[in-house]
């Protein structure tokens, strides 16, 4: 069976492209290479002969044709996916997070014969009050650029789905986090600065909660879900979620703790515009299925560390690729002027 996943350099497609080349998939990664990207994600199957890389974007609909064409299986982890980078430059997200999803949706309506799997994310809905969990019909809100092209991706499928009858499914995961993941996003941010001993950014009062998930789950989830792909046309919707809940500050002084670095450095910064309070899964629709989620918080937290520790090599190679200016732009007058605690 031959699959096409796209932004396989990224942290969770090169997880997922590992995976489906040991299952026995002939595996096409269609990844535009942007800065996100890491091709020492994939050092272990470089070379293997049910692998190859196609550098390309998904916009280009040339590309993507080419890409699609032959395909059993197209899943979409291309995007942008940062929301900071998504509130200093919402054009982008725009770009290959909705127009890119419509380019390989325009290619697959050609080719009934192949499924789709389009990933998304918890932040469609914006934020939900305790105790309330989002189950697949729950209404959309989203809050930042990021999470509105990722709500307007989904519409797109949906309607691909509902006109043409193809087969479609959309992934909606919480917050996922383990090896690969780029220094940006706040555990590996965070474990790395903790490690060399720099402050750690928190934005606002830090009593956000996410939803966190390791990285192997999400794959066991989308292995059980290339599985099982309901036959016929149409949408199924599935939420991957671990009900691993935590304050964003209990996160930053278990990172400290695990690093054996002082909660002292956790830094109050200025809050994140449109800063979510909280995101809460319902993944009863895929535990259903014969899917658990294995790996709990402590448990992954203590191997993702473990991995920043050991590999400075790999997770550095895509830190360098323009981080620096980045941070300080990001950063910068917020570590000048910390709020108060
Ligand atoms: P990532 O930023 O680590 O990787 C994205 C990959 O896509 C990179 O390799 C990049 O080069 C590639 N890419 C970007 N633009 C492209 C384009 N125009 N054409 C082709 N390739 C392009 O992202 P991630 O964290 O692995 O997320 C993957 C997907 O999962 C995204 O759709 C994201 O919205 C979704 N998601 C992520 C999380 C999370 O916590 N990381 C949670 C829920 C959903
Ligand atoms: O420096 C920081 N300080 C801080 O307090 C950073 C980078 C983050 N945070 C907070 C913001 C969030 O409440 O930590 C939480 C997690 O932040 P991110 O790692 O940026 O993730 P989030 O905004 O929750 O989005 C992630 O999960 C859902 C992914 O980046 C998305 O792609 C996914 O859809």
């Amino acid at each position: 069976m031959k699959a096409l996943v796209t932004g396989g350099c990224g942290f969770i497609g090169s997880h997922v492209v590992r995976a489906l080349v040991a299952d026995g998939w002939d595996v096409t990664n269609l990844d535009k290479l942007t800065y996100a990207s890491n091709l020492r994600n994939l050092d272990e199957i470089a070379g293997h002969p049910r692998y190859r890389l196609i550098e390309g974007d998904v916009c280009d609909p040339a590309v993507v044709e080419r890409a699609v064409d032959g395909q059993d299986l197209v899943i979409n982890f291309a995007a942008e996916s940062h929301v900071d980078r998504s509130l200093l430059d919402p054009l982008v997200f725009v770009r290959t997070d909705i127009e890119g999803v419509v380019v390989l949706l325009e290619a697959l309506r050609k080719r009934p014969n192949a499924a789709f799997v389009q990933m998304s994310t918890d932040e469609v809905f914006g934020t939900l009050p305790a105790p309330l969990e989002a189950a697949e019909d729950a209404p959309f809100n989203p809050s930042s650029p990021y999470s509105a092209s990722k709500a307007a991706a989904e519409l797109q499928v949906r309607a691909y789905a509902g006109t043409y009858g193809m087969a479609a499914t959309v992934l909606r995961c919480c917050n996922v986090y383990g090896p690969n993941q780029h220094i940006e996003k706040f555990i590996p941010l965070f474990l790395t600065r903790a490690m060399r001993g720099e402050s750690l950014p928190l934005y606002g009062d830090g009593r956000q909660e996410r939803e966190w998930i390791y990285v192997s789950d999400l794959v066991s989830a989308v292995r059980l879900v290339v599985g099982q792909l309901p036959a016929g046309g149409g949408l199924q919707e599935l939420h991957v979620g671990s009900g691993e809940r935590r304050g964003n500050l209990d996160v930053a002084e278990r990172i400290c703790d695990i690093v054996e670095r002082p909660r002292s450095l956790i830094t109050p910064v200025a809050d994140r515009p449109g800063h979510d309070r909280r995101y809460a899964l319902d993944a009863g629709k895929l535990r259903a299925m014969g899917w658990r989620a294995e790996v709990p918080f402590e448990t992954g937290i203590q191997l993702t560390a473990e991995w920043y520790r050991a590999n400075p090599d790999v997770w550095g190679a895509a830190a360098s690729a323009g981080f620096a200016d980045y941070f300080r732009e990001q950063y910068g007058e917020r570590l000048s002027e910390p709020r108060p605690t």
